[in-house]
């Protein structure tokens, strides 16, 4: 099925899998994962609160409750400082442990924000081109999978635009 840019917000994309950008307690915060929460309801931190966390550059599932969704994937994004503290190496980590866990839950289709961007402080440039990178990478051998690029804001959009041109 391959990738696409959109612009919106997550909560109200049509997927089986919303991809969620948390921190290591997974117990909400602001941002995507502030949204994602109040759109998924009070059920979804009572079922956050069973993961007991997850590690940078890790994922997690949990039902996606009074969201469209079947599925939320919560990944912890590396807080940007320099580059020199394996941020690279951690975001791609969070897109691939992302796609292995959807395709393990069954999902046809997924959408990611654009992880560590916000307040994590990630340049979105370099975010987007590894995003764009390992999503290309493991559609190569899970060639049915939809992917969904979520932007909130238009110079995001227009970043994934050209690098899917
Ligand atoms: N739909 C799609 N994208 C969104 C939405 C939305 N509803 N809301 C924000 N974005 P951020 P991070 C974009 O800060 O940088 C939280 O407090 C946003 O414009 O949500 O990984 C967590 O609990 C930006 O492009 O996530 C962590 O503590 C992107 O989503 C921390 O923030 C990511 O911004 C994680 O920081």
């Amino acid at each position: 099925m391959g990738m696409k840019a959109v612009l919106g917000d997550i909560t109200q994309e049509g997927v089986d899998a919303i991809v969620n950008a948390a921190n290591e307690s997974l117990l909400g915060g602001g941002g995507v994962d502030g949204a994602i929460h109040r759109a998924a309801g009070p059920e979804l931190l009572a079922e956050c609160r069973k993961l007991g966390g997850c590690p940078t550059g890790g994922a997690k599932a949990t039902r996606g409750h009074r969201l469209g969704a079947d599925w939320i994937l919560h990944t912890v994004g590396p807080v940007w400082h320099d580059g020199s503290r394996q941020e690279d190496a951690l975001l791609a980590s969070c897109y691939r442990n992302c796609l292995k866990l959807a395709v393990g839950k069954g999902a046809r289709s997924v959408a990611f924000p654009a992880i560590s961007t916000g307040a994590y402080g990630f340049p979105a440039e370099r975010a987007a081109r590894i995003a764009h990178r390992e999503v290309s990478e493991f559609l190569r051998t899970h060639p049915a999978l939809e992917v969904r690029f979520v932007c909130f804001d238009r110079a995001t959009f227009e970043l994934y635009q050209r690098l899917l041109k």
